[in-house]
């Protein structure tokens, strides 16, 4: 069992629209206050903890920045949104997730208007939010929709299928590809090598530097010839991402851990009109709990554990786990 962390800031921020009171000054304070909850409440119940540490100052700069629920925020898998529960109204009730009547440990839509789509599994956000900006569009509505994804997950195919439409969903469609090299294991593969490459060759732009780039994409005829030449610049600078040829316009890398500097790029995605944006954004899985840093793997899913040492309860001795027993059955065979 571990003490209740204090947090006096996040205690005045039950939703997102106490989140957008706040001077932006204070967000570090509310990112650093919001993953020692989620580090509590999960040394309790077990659970996803890697993901959701990973994800703390990005949640807290997406609601901070977009209008939510109204704007649709999706996460992919949704094993990583503990944060993003904590700060939905649904804090009284995090030390009950995954246990029976308790929160589920992905997004539930009869659990909040935050989770505009349930999920668990992995590579759906993309499609999911294609559809809620199709909609807004045939409707009228300026909302938009955010998928926020992971390299792992980006590697499936239905992650391409949607992007493969995106076009039409223009700028009302934004997704964030949460980079931190590291699926539930190191991911292998010609993507990953792809974003290591984009990650190096272009290590984290200033944020200013990003919101020129942004700026400088804006559509006004004006403009256009200003923008041919940024998008030739970006080609010859990064060779092009893929991204870029499915109709997206690439945005990145970003610290996703810099919360002010994440709140200052997403405000340019948010007021550009230059079509579906992807914000590459690049954060470390576990960040901020030391065990969970050094061992990414072992700590993406957790049993209980103690907050002070990182030993994890696996119970009695003797217990085999079901992928043992099934090696060993199979041997037998
Ligand atoms: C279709 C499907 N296959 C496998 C899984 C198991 N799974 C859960 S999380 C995860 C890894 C996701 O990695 P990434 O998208 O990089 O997110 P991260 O956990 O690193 O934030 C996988 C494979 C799943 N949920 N759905």
């Amino acid at each position: 069992m571990s003490d209740r962390p204090v947090t006096p800031l996040l205690d005045t921020v039950p939703y997102p629209q106490d989140i957008r009171k706040l001077d932006r000054e204070k967000l570090p304070q509310l990112s650093d206050e919001l993953r020692q909850e989620v580090i509590s409440a999960v040394s309790v119940t077990g659970g996803h903890l890697g993901a959701g540490l990973g994800v703390v100052e990005l949640t807290v700069a997406l609601h901070f920045v977009f209008d939510t629920p109204h704007d649709k925020l999706i996460w992919d898998v949704g094993h990583q949104a503990y944060p993003h529960k904590i700060v939905t109204g649904r804090r009284d009730r995090i030390r009950t997730l995954r246990q029976g009547s308790g929160l589920s440990g992905f997004t539930k839509r009869s659990e909040s208007e935050f989770d505009p789509f349930g999920a668990a599994h992995s590579s759906t956000s993309i499609s999911a939010a294609l559809g809620f900006a199709i909609a807004n569009k045939l409707s009228g509505d300026p909302g938009k929709a955010i998928a926020v994804i992971g390299d792992g997950a980006m590697s499936a195919g239905m992650a391409y299928e949607a992007m493969n439409n995106a076009e039409a969903a223009g700028n009302r469609l934004v997704v964030i590809l949460n980079d931190n090299d590291m699926s539930i294991a190191p991911p292998v593969g010609s993507l990953r090598n792809a974003l290591a490459r984009l990650v190096s060759s272009n290590k984290y732009l200033a944020p200013r530097k990003l919101a020129q780039r942004i700026a400088r994409a804006m559509p006004e005829p004006l403009h256009r010839t200003a923008r041919r030449m940024e998008e030739y610049a970006r080609g010859m600078f990064t060779g092009g991402t893929l991204f870029d040829e499915l109709g997206f316009y690439y945005v990145g890398p970003v610290d996703g851990h810099d919360v002010e500097a994440l709140v200052e790029v997403l405000e340019n995605v948010r007021d550009a009109d230059i079509g579906p944006m992807l914000v590459h954004v690049v954060t470390h899985k576990g960040k901020g709990y030391g065990p969970a840093e050094s061992s990414a793997d072992k700590y993406h899913g957790v049993v209980k554990f103690d907050v002070v040492s990182g030993k994890q309860d696996k119970g009695p001795v003797g217990v085999r786990p079901l992928t043992r027993m099934f090696l060993e059955r199979r041997s037998q065979n």
